[in-house]
């Protein structure tokens, strides 16, 4: 640990493909390039939300770990891995994905990007984000409303 290293959560989604291997392998070439895994989620299975008629169901999960380098440098790694692992790197808003890998939480960082917004703006609506982040990291602060991560999945469950 350094003083730039963040605390990271990550939610993974996949729909084509093994989701367990692409997991599996994600965290490897995180592993492999700066992010140090230090929890994984069970996988879950979910509907698919706000996608195309026909989409199938998605496998969902979780990460935490760390980082030593900058939240845009943690996007490049996530989308080329993302690419790596079968994803076209041009692709339709929501189409159907080998995996999906989104930055949730990155320390106490806020960042209003092109590129990024962090804390992810959707998780606190999704439950496939939620539930499993809520195994590994329950007492994880979202740094915009201040919310843990519990309390975000216990006031979603209420209004679901
Ligand atoms: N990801 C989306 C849109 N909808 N639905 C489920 N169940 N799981 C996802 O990972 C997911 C989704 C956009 O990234
Ligand atoms: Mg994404
Ligand atoms: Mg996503």
């Amino acid at each position: 640990m350094n003083i730039l290293t963040q605390k990271v959560a990550l939610a993974l989604g996949s729909n084509i493909g093994n989701a367990a291997e692409t997991f599996a392998l994600a965290c490897k070439l995180l592993q492999s390039n700066g992010f140090n895994v230090t929890a994984m989620a069970p996988i879950i299975t979910t509907a698919p939300v706000d996608c195309p008629p026909g989409t199938p169901d998605f496998a969902n999960s979780a990460l935490t770990g760390t980082f030593d380098g900058s939240a845009e440098e943690l996007l490049n790694l996530t989308q080329s891995i993302e690419v790596e692992l079968g994803r076209p790197q041009q692709h339709g808003f929501h189409e159907s994905r080998t995996l999906d890998m989104d930055i949730i939480i990155f320390g106490r960082q806020i960042i209003h990007t092109p590129r990024l917004t962090v804390p992810h703006p959707a998780a606190r609506q999704r439950m496939f984000v939620l539930e499993p982040l809520a195994q590994i990291a329950p007492d994880w602060i979202f740094p915009d409303s201040g919310m843990t991560v519990s309390q975000a999945y216990c006031l979603l469950q209420e209004r679901s």
